[in-house]
């Protein structure tokens, strides 16, 4: 029988009694699902997967992206996991050693942002380099009404420059990069499909509001990345190989901290659900 155990006062839940090497069952499926929805984030602990067996896990939650918009980062043999690693990989230096490391919502640059992701954890670093979450659907709710008013009227512009630390990579595959992912406005609250929930969709790799000027739009964002990012709205997710966690990108922020030696090993793997088509180019 899966248990359900809160992580923090805002958001996740860790989920007891699941083995990633077996399939779930229908009912594992809505249990899991009505927690994720309640929780935004779940965590698995002690799992001991493979490749195919994280695929098996998020397959069962929707179809997986196969990461067409950032192409090099997929494992070799895998298209639908990402390696994310300090470690070089494919033969080359790691392109992956620093993704996430503003507050973000995953694939938000993209026309299909992703609806969920789940990371494995195959090396934690061996101290630090946390993963920090926020709930946006409690962002949205603790906005005074006006500011709501306000919102609901938005579209954000997302820019996958502003991605921390883009430009130090590849410079080819950025500029490839920057190609397949052209300026796109995604309203600034989206409703869950699943929940029927109101979240603020806005982070660290909005550039302005669609309409408005960047110097009219730079205090807002940072008023609203600030509010959703406040202590009491964050779980943070201390590593340990064999973690499973899985978050709504529709409902949450996240960033990868950099505080660990980055000579040190730490490996992820990243299977990404995708969400609903929303948004339009801006040109
Ligand atoms: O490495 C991490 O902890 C998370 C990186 C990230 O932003 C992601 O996988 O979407
Ligand atoms: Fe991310």
């Amino acid at each position: 029988m899966i248990k359900a155990k809160p992580l923090s006062y805002a958001l996740g839940a860790e989920l007891t009694s699941i083995d990633m090497r077996e399939a779930l069952g229908e009912q594992d499926i809505q249990l899991i699902q009505e927690t994720w929805h309640d929780q935004h984030v779940i965590v698995l602990r002690n799992q001991d997967a493979n490749p195919e067996d994280i695929l098996r896990f998020a397959r069962s939650f929707g179809s997986l992206d196969n990461h067409e918009a950032t192409p090099f980062y997929r494992m070799e043999g895998y298209p639908h996991l990402m390696e994310i690693t300090t470690q070089p990989f494919n033969g080359r230096p790691s392109e992956t050693r620093n993704v996430g490391r503003n507050w973000h919502s995953d694939y938000s640059y993209t026309g299909r942002p992703a609806a969920a992701s789940v990371l494995y954890c195959v090396k934690p670093a061996p101290i630090g380099g946390d993963t920090m979450f926020c709930n946006m659907v409690r962002a949205y709710e603790t906005l005074t009404d006006k500011m709501r008013r306000i919102v609901d009227d938005l579209y954000s512009v997302y820019d996958i420059s502003l991605t921390k630390g883009f430009y130090e990579r590849d410079a080819s595959e950025v500029a490839e990069t920057k190609r397949l992912n052209p300026p796109i406005a995604h309203p600034s609250v989206r409703v869950h499909p699943g929940s029927g929930k109101k979240a603020l969709y806005v982070s660290e790799r909005v550039s302005h509001f669609h309409g408005m000027t960047s110097e009219e739009s730079r205090p807002i964002i940072d008023f609203l990345c600030s509010h959703a990012t406040k202590h009491e709205n964050v779980y943070r997710h201390q590593w340990r190989a064999g973690d499973l966690v899985c978050w709504d990108n529709r409902t949450t922020m996240h960033v990868a901290l950099t505080d660990f030696d980055q000579s040190e090993v730490r490996h992820m793997l990243r299977a990404t659900i995708i969400g609903e088509e929303s948004g339009f180019l801006v040109g």
